[in-house]
């Protein structure tokens, strides 16, 4: 027995040392088209989705059925710019920011009522925390956190006390998605959506996870998808878990040029720039 118990144990320590598999398979079951361009949250009845400078609810259907476009005139830091959003107990979580010239300030934590879509309250970042943007948001209910992403530099996520917005600290993650666009906590991990496919190339964009260990300053991040189902190759933005479909929803952008970040016209078919929701069944 006991020549049976070190291989055991070995087996055991690799075992739970390796992340957990996120979803057996995921099934496009549809797409809808919205307006905004960044991302995307849920609940019970409603999706959300956010322009940069727009916040807009939509039945599951894709129906609109309210815009808020004027989501900084309530904030005292001026902002310009809202990146993937969430949603938690009434609440929508948005990251604002002023961004200009490739770099961001006034970077935040934005509060608004899923209902009326109304400002609610914020809080501000730690600018020591060496976070230099933010591109998602996202509720981590089980451990009181709300955490951040970064577009510019994607080293670490940062976490802040869901409560009263303290700065908490950050968490390492390895190797680096570049140019990150969506996080959402899912069964204790962070599900990261990163444009780091090329679309002038056709190359897809991809869906990562890191587990959320409180003991660790450091988390091995995980490939979860290639996204090579999409319609055309573009940018891909926020995501959201939708717990009552048991869907995972993911926000793509199609056929506009975009080079070295800057708009440069349209796809050879597009005069304009389509955003959509891919809605995708999870199969535990
Ligand atoms: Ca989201
Ligand atoms: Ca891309």
């Amino acid at each position: 027995m006991k020549k049976l118990l070190l291989p055991l144990l070995l087996f055991l320590l690799v075992e739970t040392a390796l992340p957990q598999q996120v979803f057996n398979s995921l099934e496009l079951i549809k797409t809808i088209e919205v307006e905004g361009r960044q991302g995307v949250a849920v609940d019970s009845n409603y999706y959300y989705v956010s322009g940069s400078k727009a916040i807009f609810k939509y039945s599951k259907e894709g129906k609109l059925l309210l815009t808020n476009d004027n989501p900084f005139s309530s904030l005292t830091k001026e902002a310009n710019h809202l990146g993937d959003i969430d949603y938690y107990n009434g609440k929508l979580y948005a990251g604002a920011e002023y961004f200009y010239d490739g770099s961001a300030s006034n970077i935040q934590i934005v509060i608004y009522d899923a209902e009326t879509l109304e400002f609610d309250s914020f809080f501000s970042w730690e600018p020591e925390s060496g976070q230099q943007e933010v591109c998602a948001i996202t509720v981590d209910p089980k451990n009181n956190l709300v955490w951040m992403a970064d577009w510019i530099d994607g080293s670490y996520l940062y976490k802040y006390d869901l409560t009263n917005g303290t700065y908490i600290g950050k968490l390492h993650i390895y190797p680096v998605p570049e140019k990150q666009q969506g996080i959402k906590v899912y069964k204790n991990q962070i599900l990261i959506t990163a444009d780091d496919g090329d679309a002038e190339y056709e190359e897809s964009d991809h869906l990562y996870a890191v587990s959320i260990l409180e003991s660790e300053s450091s988390s091995k991040v995980s490939l979860i998808k290639t996204f090579n189902d999409v319609k055309r190759q573009g940018e891909i933005e926020g995501l959201t878990i939708d717990g009552i479909e048991n869907t995972l929803i993911v926000h793509f952008n199609r056929g506009m040029r975009v080079v070295n970040g800057m708009p440069i016209g349209f796809y050879p078919g597009y005069e304009k720039e389509i955003h959509e929701l891919y809605i995708y069944k999870i199969v535990d």
